[in-house]
């Protein structure tokens, strides 16, 4: 058994020669490259093959040692990727070896691709990234809900992923921080007075506390829990889905709601003309999504109501209600909140990002509040459109 340590790039390249995944007389280089809030992630190139080394830290990088975390994440990332690999192996990547001791997971590389959020605000667009993510998100939660597992299969496994210390973060970062007057918000001072009108706005706080009891309760499907535009790798023709670490059962509208949240972000620091083709994303995972699930309920669903006229459309209905919920409490927390997202944060143009933020701030409890009048990507991206003219 090993203990843990933090590896450093001279101890990751040692170990991956040790575990024989490139060969001890191989000439490496390596690097640390984690941009991401919790992890060290190192990128081992090798002479013909390159892999990259993951491994927790015992606290949230982003915050510091003052933040100490456990490094059971790094196990339950393990699992998840191995489990969604078998649902949608084409958008995650390969696991070669993971050491739960040591908190890594040791998986193919990415470096052909670029991370999404990257690559957007760049301006690069990804012909196919909507129609792979909503696969995705289709498949691992189809498949890995009661209807496709059955009750006992499905609860048994549920009872594998309970994730209480990320959980915890989503809970207090997403739903609960943002609509207070709490240590953990950051914002621009010129924002005070919209973020103050927001902490008053009793009507907000009701629905934000209706989704929470929401992610709190509901055990639908496995849920990837952290699915923004930074956990995705792209290229025009790949996806893949990375960093399931705050996986575990949850409703299912959520991680279709922070990839179109994000998207949405992404749209609030493009000018006019440059956004068409996220508005056609967000269009186009809800598509696939819908068309998907329907497709695996339709083959495979042995849940004795399956065939009850209606049941499947008024589930697809129910999800998208949370879904534009979900969403709206994402744009919120990403642009007061701790953890922001740098299509906001890097508009040069003071005036521009004041505006995109408080367009976000405004869209999104707009969204929260009027979920249940949405029942269309179509009928979002026309609030959008109507409320950027
Ligand atoms: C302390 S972690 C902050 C954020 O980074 C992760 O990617 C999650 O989105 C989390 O909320
Ligand atoms: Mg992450």
């Amino acid at each position: 058994m090993s203990s843990y340590e933090p590896l450093t790039i001279d101890s990751a390249v040692a170990l991956v020669k040790k575990l024989g995944l490139l060969a001890e007389t191989d000439t490496v280089s390596a690097n640390e490259i984690g941009d991401g809030n919790l992890n060290y992630v190192f990128h081992i190139k090798g002479t013909e093959k390159s892999l990259i080394v993951k491994q927790a830290l015992p606290y949230a990088k982003v915050v510091g040692e003052s933040w100490p975390l456990t490094l059971e994440r790094a196990d339950i990332e393990n699992r998840a990727l191995r489990l969604q690999g078998t649902f949608a192996p084409d958008y995650a990547p390969k696991v070669y070896y993971s050491d739960k001791d040591l908190a890594i997971t040791i998986m193919e590389d990415l470096s052909h691709l670029t991370i999404a959020r990257t690559g957007l605000i760049h301006g690069e667009d990804y012909p196919l990234i909507a129609r792979h993510t909503g696969e995705f998100i289709a498949r691992t939660l189809y498949g890995t809900s009661d209807f496709a597992l059955g009750p006992q299969e499905k609860k048994k496994l549920q009872h594998t992923f309970s994730n209480p210390e990320l959980c915890d973060i989503t809970e207090g970062l997403v739903f609960t921080d943002p609509f207070f007057n709490a240590e953990t918000n950051d914002f621009e001072e010129s924002l005070r007075a919209d973020v103050e009108k927001l902490w008053q706005d009793d009507e907000l706080k009701l629905h934000a506390a209706q989704l929470k009891r929401l992610f709190l309760t509901a055990g639908d499907a496995l849920l990837h829990g952290d699915l923004h535009t930074g956990s995705i790798f792209a290229s025009p023709a790949e996806t893949k889905i990375i960093d399931p670490e705050f996986a575990f059962y949850g409703p299912f509208g959520f991680d279709i709601a922070h990839f179109t949240a994000n998207l949405f972000m992404n749209v609030l620091s493009r000018e006019e003309g440059r956004r068409e083709p996220l508005y056609e994303h967000i269009v186009t995972v809800w598509d696939v999504f819908n068309r998907e699930f329907s497709r695996l309920w339709n083959e495979q669903n042995t849940e004795a109501f399956a065939k009850t006229e209606g049941y499947l459309e008024w589930l697809l209905a129910d999800i998208f209600e949370q879904a534009a919920g979900f969403m709206g409490l994402e744009m919120i927390r990403r642009t007061i909140g701790l953890a922001h997202v740098k299509d906001l944060d890097g508009i040069v143009d003071d005036q521009q990002r004041l505006q995109a933020k408080r367009h976000s701030l405004s869209l999104g409890a707009h969204f929260v509040k009027e979920r249940a009048s949405y029942s269309s990507a179509d009928q979002l991206v026309a609030a959008v459109k109507e409320a950027l003219q």
